[in-house]
């Protein structure tokens, strides 16, 4: 379609997002990427900067929660004006794959004889959001996959494309959300779903607390890292209890009674919402195989005859949505912790885990996790409007 024919419903939502460059600690052991690269809106670019350094600072260096990949959203048929800054010193830019654009003007990318839309200050990129679904946008101003270039440092994010008409709330406490990896989302005439975001990615530069690189503790070699989301809980920092062999199965070294929780954002939700995980590769190396516990999703998400699945392999800068079928906790109504993971093992080993967490009563603030953190409250209203929708249902109908 000729862009100057969109149908666009008089909506235009504009991001003013800019790329910094902090530490970002991968987990409390203080693994961590001394040159990481990441977008921000911009209104949060200076809370973010000081709070990654004030936490990197520390005897041993610590994440801080609200360095994250950049999450934004859209409802489709929408007109998005992205203003995008920096001050690196370096080109940079934001190239978005799935939605429509001009390539002369938002491209952000030096290509062939096209206009370069990259830059070394600002530069205004428009998008148009034509059909729903996750799209990665990442850096082209460097598009090499090496330690010098961006990719590995973590300058990626993405933009989900909603249904029109679709809002989206703090899953916490309800307010409007302008981005983050998880979100409720509700429409007029649709059911609400819980909406994750998830990144893979891999092969990062990684050193640990003492600035060195991090080494397997059985065999003394170097140790790679791969990370969900800017973070990863290698099994190298959790060892055995004993050496007894009842000390040391997965029972015990995924635990969080014992290990407290793993680094990579942990997704919530009660048993029964509707939710979406939206799955992003945003490295340039590796495949992985995105396999989730206790549910499954159909291939094809939009199609009642499609394949049945509980993994999926996914490529460097793709993007799936999984519909979890009968929602969190699937039809036998599982609570508890469900581990997700690549399951490739080296990768798992890695890092490349973490759990979702699904409750079977309302989080009211009295709770704790097992480390004996408390949980904060959930706004009631948000978490039985999703939950008790699809409990009161007859489970032949879900
Ligand atoms: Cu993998």
């Amino acid at each position: 379609m000729e862009l100057c024919n969109y149908p666009c419903p008089n909506q235009t939502r504009h991001y003013e997002i800019e790329a910094i460059q902090i530490p970002i600690v991968y987990n409390r052991f203080g693994d961590y990427d001394p040159d990481g690269l990441l977008y921000v809106l911009k209104k949060d670019a200076t809370r973010i900067r000081n709070g990654a350094l004030q936490n990197f600072h520390q005897d041993i260096p610590q994440p801080y929660e609200e360095v994250m990949p950049l999450v934004i959203r859209a409802n489709v048929g929408e007109k998005i004006i992205v203003t995008f800054s920096h001050s690196l010193n370096r080109p940079l830019s934001i190239h978005v794959q799935g939605l429509d654009y001009d390539v002369q003007t938002s491209d952000g990318a030096s290509v062939g004889f096209n206009k370069d839309s990259t830059t070394l200050h600002q530069i205004t990129y428009t998008w148009y959001a034509a059909k729903e679904g996750v799209f990665i946008f990442h850096d082209m101003g460097d598009s090499t996959g090496n330690e010098d270039g961006t990719n590995i440092h973590g300058l990626f994010g993405a933009i989900i494309v909603e249904a029109t008409g679709s809002k989206w709330l703090n899953p916490q406490n309800g307010d409007e959300l302008e981005s983050g990896l998880f979100a409720d989302i509700y429409h007029p005439s649709k059911p609400a779903f819980r909406e994750y975001a998830v990144f893979f990615h891999d092969e990062l530069e990684i050193k640990n607390k003492d600035g060195e690189q991090p080494t397997d503790p059985h065999t003394g070699l170097p140790s790679s890292t791969t990370a969900i989301s800017y973070r990863s809980e290698p099994m190298r920092n959790r060892p055995p209890l004993t050496h007894d062999h009842a000390d040391t199965g997965e029972d015990i070294s995924m635990s969080s009674w014992v290990y407290q929780d793993p680094a990579p954002p942990i997704p919530r939700a009660y048993v029964g919402d509707p939710s979406k995980i939206r799955l992003i590769h945003g490295g340039v190396k590796e495949t992985h195989v995105f396999h989730l516990h206790n549910h499954q999703w159909r291939l094809e998400g939009d199609n009642p005859n499609s394949t049945i699945i509980d993994s999926i392999s996914i490529s460097p800068q793709e993007c799936y949505t999984l519909d979890i079928l009968h929602g969190a906790g699937s039809l036998n109504g599982t609570f508890g912790d469900v581990i997700f993971h690549c399951h490739l093992y080296p990768h798992f080993h890695e890092g490349m885990w973490t759990l979702w967490r699904i409750h079977d009563r309302l989080e009211d603030g009295t709770g704790a996790l097992p480390d004996g953190t408390a949980l904060k409250a959930d706004s009631s209203s948000l978490s039985q409007n999703l939950s008790v929708t699809v409990v009161s249902m007859p489970i032949s109908e879900k």
